[in-house]
């Protein structure tokens, strides 16, 4: 987990929910899951203090982005949203979608973020699937794209029916055990799963048959933001957590995928862009402070482009003034880690920035670029 990993197999996701829909408890338990797959026979507190958390799933790098529901919080929101690269968007499947959910949808929708929905608390007496999915229909204005139904609800939900590999995942451990059991579909389901996946192969219409063509034109149709996956689940019960962390590796872009920053040189006003690699000028934006029992204030920042050393001289390209990093963090399921360096893609915590803010963008001196326009010049337009 601590070496860099390959730009392609990283994913920055934001969690996007309206309040109590369960984002703290999915969290959880994707990051409990995650770890205890990448880090063998220890006793993981998980601190969900961060504004962002990275773990391992399949040889991949999941950062997961804390996204405020509450637009008391618009800016953050906003800013999390930002450095994303893609999103899960939360539906309690007991209320649906509310007011916050659409909100940050509208925020999402803003920057073209791939999505996916995980229909969370199946278990829930009033749960209703069908009606989540025609939410995100109706509410959401997206093109649901159902990849599994629930095996039974409330009381009875008890797992899901994939229908990309068409088998049936059942969570049989009670009352919270996150193991489950492969299974063929059950007979008095089959007819319904394949009409299911029917259904779905015409929406993403695969050029190769097979399990692969389809992971792979319906990754394809999520970057192009034409299809929104569905997938039913209970994080609180533990059932579904694994086929949402597989959907993040398999549909949700990585950095590269997304590409170049859009940049705007703060003295000409002129707008140019920056890949994202690590050859590139350095881009670094600031989305989110934190304040840290262990390591103290600390500013999350998002490595648009090019590569950020511990103890380098860099510039704020905002305030204009010359700054230092004393400390590259990042945080994972269980422990805080310090890094060498942080390299495009990376969502890192930085240490020693004294002055700078959420909103800034961080260069090499003689480099600056704006991520976001300066407070000045947003009154300016204005004026
Ligand atoms: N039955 C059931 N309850 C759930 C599930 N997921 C979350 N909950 C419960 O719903 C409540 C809210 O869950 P949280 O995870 O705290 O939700 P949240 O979205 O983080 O809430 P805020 O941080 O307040 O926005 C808690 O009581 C959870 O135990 C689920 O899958 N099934
Ligand atoms: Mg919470």
């Amino acid at each position: 987990m601590t070496s860099p990993a390959n730009i392609g197999n990283i994913r920055n996701i934001a969690v996007l929910a309206h309040v109590d829909a369960g984002r703290t408890t999915t969290t959880e338990r994707i990051l409990a899951l995650a770890d205890r797959s990448g880090v063998a026979g220890e006793d993981h507190g998980i601190t969900l203090t961060a504004a962002a958390t990275t773990c391992g799933w399949r040889g991949h790098s999941v950062t997961i982005i804390d996204v405020p529901s509450s637009l008391v919080h618009g800016t953050d929101a906003a800013r999390a949203i930002r450095v994303a690269d893609g999103a899960v968007a939360l539906i309690d499947a007991e209320s649906g979608v509310e007011s916050q959910l659409e909100a940050l949808w509208r925020l999402a929708d803003d920057r073209a973020l791939a999505r996916i929905v995980f229909v969370n608390k199946m278990d829930r007496a009033g749960a209703d699937f069908g009606a989540a999915v025609e939410a995100v229909r109706s509410k959401l204005k997206a093109l649901p794209l159902v990849l599994a139904l629930p095996l039974g609800q409330g009381s009875d939900f008890i797992g899901i029916i994939d229908l990309v590999r068409e088998r049936a995942l059942t969570w049989k451990a009670m009352p919270f055990g996150a193991a489950f059991a492969e299974e063929p579909i059950p007979a008095d389901r089959l007819v319904e799963a394949q009409q299911a996946r029917a259904a779905l192969v015409a929406v993403v219409a695969p050029k190769q048959t097979g399990t692969d063509g389809l992971v792979a034109a319906i990754r394809a149709a999520v970057a192009a933001g034409t299809v929104v996956p569905v997938l039913p689940g209970s994080a609180f019960r533990n059932k579904g957590m694994q086929p949402l962390l597989d959907a993040i590796v398999d549909y949700l872009p990585s950095p590269d995928q997304v590409g170049a920053v859009e940049v705007q040189d703060p003295a000409t006003g002129s707008f140019s862009s920056r890949a994202a690699n690590d050859d590139a000028p350095l881009t670094v934006f600031a989305f989110r402070s934190g304040l840290d029992p262990v390591a103290g204030p600390l500013l999350f920042a998002r490595i648009f482009s090019g590569v950020l050393a511990q103890g380098a001289e860099i510039a704020n390209a905002t305030t204009g003034r010359p700054s230092r990093v004393a400390r590259v963090l990042r945080f994972e399921a269980s422990e805080r880690v310090e890094l060498a360096q942080a390299t495009a893609g990376d969502i890192v915590a930085l240490d020693g920035l004294g002055e700078a803010r959420p909103g800034d963008t961080l260069t090499a001196p003689g480099q600056l670029a704006l991520v976001e326009p300066t407070t000045e010049q947003i009154r300016s337009r204005s004026a």
